[in-house]
């Protein structure tokens, strides 16, 4: 099963979740400063969390990610948001993204829209 995909979301509902690794196979430490795509109008980082017995979520400026290390984003932890896809994204597709980090460099990757259990399905806007 592939680690890059989009969570597919209620008809609808214009936001997924969206799920990937980023390994760092770089000498020094980087941060993932930026995610674009041309299909989706908004994108921003989130991380899942549990505060006081109620799950939420908090934006994220930046993502650290250690010389070496790969950081994970997947359900009840790091994920994408994105906010108003042109057209609506539909299952099967594959979505182009660009990733921006703090050394200059681009990874460019394409993740595919699958119905999976995800508890971020329907994540509100
Ligand atoms: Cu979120």
């Amino acid at each position: 099963m592939q680690k890059t995909w989009i969570s597919a979301s209620p008809p609808g509902v214009n936001s997924h979740a969206a799920y990937l690794e980023i390994h760092n196979q770089t000498g020094n430490a980087v941060s993932l400063l930026r995610v674009t795509s041309p299909r989706v109008a908004r994108i921003e980082v989130h991380l899942s969390e549990v505060r006081d017995g109620v799950a939420g979520m908090r934006r994220q400026d930046a993502v650290a990610i250690p010389a070496g290390a790969t950081v994970e984003f997947a359900p009840r932890g790091y994920h994408l948001m994105l906010f108003d896809a042109a057209p609506p994204l539909r299952i099967g597709e594959s979505v182009p993204f660009s990733f921006e980090f703090s050394d200059g460099s681009v990874l460019n990757v394409q993740a595919v829209v699958e119905r999976r259990d995800d508890p971020h399905a329907a994540h509100p806007q």
